[in-house]
């Protein structure tokens, strides 16, 4: 493909060219190998789930060995998928329990809680005594609350009490209330096991608990810990795109997902004598720059700035100038680890869960944690002496961007209560809300629908909250800073312009969608109503992942009309596919809905925006 058709940034159309040019193979040519892919995957119409097949569903072969039709293998693919993408999420959010654990066993000297008050109203919020005791007794109490959270002895995830009662009530009533977190990724596996849950809306209302699972358990509570552990975002400023990385200093890459290791990473790269090292080698001095969700977490707490998105992972190699790229899970293409071996870079693993042939691994654990930090930024800093400064394009000068929008800071922002931002919906400034979401996808043009529907709605007055990959594309779009109302319609460019911030908010990285859910029921709770009425949405346009999914469907079940760019692999199933994009409307109060084009999913938000103002007689 011509490399104008692959993504809409120059910085990434230089990187593409010096890949072609140097030989290096990049994603774009692995896709272009893997198609056309199998059409009965692409369906969802494979079943490996036992040795009397494999099968494949079709029109001449209907049933699998076992009898199970398109519906029943679909389905059960589908329920599979969101469990990969729950249990991803809910897995990060377990490790920051298990730190807040070291911290409270005094294992953890270099952690420590950092937002005591956020502890404390978190803590009370789920039914903890916090008055005048020990913070460090409220935080066991909090520990073993949400390490129940994960097991099958509670009757439902705690931070559900944030969902409207009446949400909660229609959970209850559909069997989609979440029980345990591990209890209903686990179930997904035994009810897709041979011989069990063979009815396709049963196995799919089971794939809506275990998202829910994830959104208001796994993902809130990462969340939640994070800013518990690191300190509850604020807006600041930062940069954004390949132009952060420094000819003239060392440059490390944090990539993954959990701030546990990137946050340690940053505070050793301030260690004084590793920065003395780094000039002792020619360096001005060390530079930490981000890669996918670890980047939001660092950016949104710190303000580091950001090399890139999913996409992004492997031409930030390419301009031959990062010392060390140090990775935790999720996300991490394993082609990294062989573009590295084409430079100077050290690819450098940390998660004995997320393991690379090839790189270097460090068992990062709380209770080394500083001293594995201050190991690894060293590497990097080394490193420098081995660069081939011959080798070294940075092809663009990196633009402004403003994060920091929790919740915390959005409610401070407006001056302590929602009531503002409520007053403005109300009066039609702003019109509505759509969160959008998500990754890069090859198989689009890079972040053309990322920013082309983030442009589309400002433009009609309805506020978009960014997570994830999207951020950065929001950002090097010019989305992400106050001026950027000069592109939005005549209310929001009001109501932001008055309160000094951009029409796009950036709202961390994807375990932070829990944010965007924790708002929407504040929001139903402050007008009396459910998340259902709300004129709200969201979307992902270039998702990818069985992560993304999961959060898809978490949010069609909290009542969010939902946009995907293109469709999981449920087509092969006309139930499964009716019951995603009509169906749930009547079970849960929105569908998924899937658009390609940015306008017309714009118009498609437009039209149920209306609805809802409507409906609640706006
Ligand atoms: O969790 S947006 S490509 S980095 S899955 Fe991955 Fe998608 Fe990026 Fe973060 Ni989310």
């Amino acid at each position: 493909k011509p490399i104008d058709d692959l993504t809409i940034w120059d910085d990434a159309k230089a990187m593409i060219k010096k890949a072609r040019e140097e030989g290096i193979e990049t994603v774009h040519e692995r896709l272009q190998m893997q198609t056309p892919h199998c059409k009965f995957c692409e369906l969802g119409t494979t079943c490996r789930n036992c040795t009397m097949g494999p099968c494949r569903i079709s029109k001449k072969m209907p049933r699998g060995v076992c009898g199970a039709d398109a519906d029943v293998v679909v389905a059960r693919n589908f329920g599979r998928f969101i469990a990969g993408g729950a249990a991803g999420h809910s897995d990060h959010g377990r490790d920051l329990i298990e730190v807040l654990e070291a911290i409270v066993e005094g294992e953890a000297k270099d952690y420590k809680i950092t937002d005591e008050a956020k502890l404390i109203r978190i803590a009370a919020e789920v039914g903890i005594e916090t008055e005048g005791r020990d913070i460090m007794a409220v935080a066991e109490d909090a520990m073993e609350c949400f390490f129940g959270d994960f097991g099958s002895r509670k009757s439902e995830v705690a931070f559900l009490s944030r969902a409207p009662k009446v949400r909660r009530d229609k959970w209850d009533s559909l069997n989609m209330t979440p029980r345990g977190i591990d209890r209903e990724i686990a179930e997904m596996m035994h009810r897709t096991h041979m011989g069990c849950d063979n009815d396709a809306p049963n196995t799919m209302i089971h794939a809506a608990r275990t998202a829910l699972a994830d959104g208001w358990g796994g993902s809130m509570i990462g969340t939640e810990l994070s800013d518990v552990i690191f300190g509850t975002p604020t807006p600041k400023m930062s940069t954004a795109n390949l132009g952060i990385i420094k000819e003239d200093q060392v440059n490390l890459l944090v990539h993954g997902h959990n701030p546990v290791v990137s946050e340690m990473i940053l505070a050793a790269a301030r260690d004084p004598e590793l920065v003395a090292r780094a000039k002792e080698l020619g360096a001005e001095g060390i530079n930490v720059g981000g890669l996918c969700c670890t980047g939001n977490e660092l950016l949104m707490r710190q303000g580091i700035p950001m090399a890139g998105n999913h996409l992004m992972t492997e031409l930030a190699i390419l301009t031959g100038a990062v010392e060390a790229i140090v990775v935790d899970y999720q996300c991490i293409m394993p082609s990294l680890v062989t573009i590295a071996g084409c430079y100077h870079t050290k690819f450098i693993d940390t998660a004995n869960k997320a393991r690379f042939t090839g790189g270097i691994h460090i068992d990062f654990q709380p209770k080394t944690a500083m001293e594995q930090a201050k190991e690894i930024v060293s590497m990097a800093v080394e490193g420098f002496a081995e660069r081939d400064a011959g080798r070294v394009d940075i092809p663009c000068e990196p633009v402004s961007i403003m994060t920091g929008f929790s919740n915390e800071a959005v409610i401070e922002a407006l001056g302590g209560s929602l009531d503002p931002l409520v007053q403005a919906i109300a009066n039609g400034d702003i019109r509505g809300a759509v969160g959008i979401v998500g990754c890069n996808n090859p198989k689009f043009k890079q972040d053309s629908m990322n920013v082309g529907l983030a442009k589309e709605l400002i433009k009609r007055d309805i506020l978009v909250l960014a997570t994830g990959c999207v951020t950065t594309a929001a950002g090097k779009a010019g989305l992400l800073v106050p001026e950027a109302i000069e592109m939005a319609g005549p209310g929001l460019k009001k109501v932001c312009g008055s309160l000094g911030i951009p029409p796009v908010l950036h709202y961390g990285s994807c375990v932070d969608n829990s944010r965007i859910l924790q708002l929407c029921g504040a929001l139903a709770d402050t007008l009396g109503v459910d998340i259902s009425d709300l004129p709200v949405g969201a979307s992902s346009p270039e998702w990818y992942s069985e992560k993304a999914a999961a959060i898809g469907l978490y949010a069609v079940a909290s009542g969010i009309y939902t946009h995907l760019g293109h469709p999981p692999n449920i087509l092969g199933s006309e139930t499964v596919t009716n019951l995603a994009v009509e169906g749930l409307e009547d079970l849960v109060g929105a569908t998924f809905f899937i658009e390609p084009d940015p306008v017309k999913t714009a118009e498609m938000f437009d039209e149920r925006i209306k609805a809802k103002r409507k409906g609640l007689g706006l």
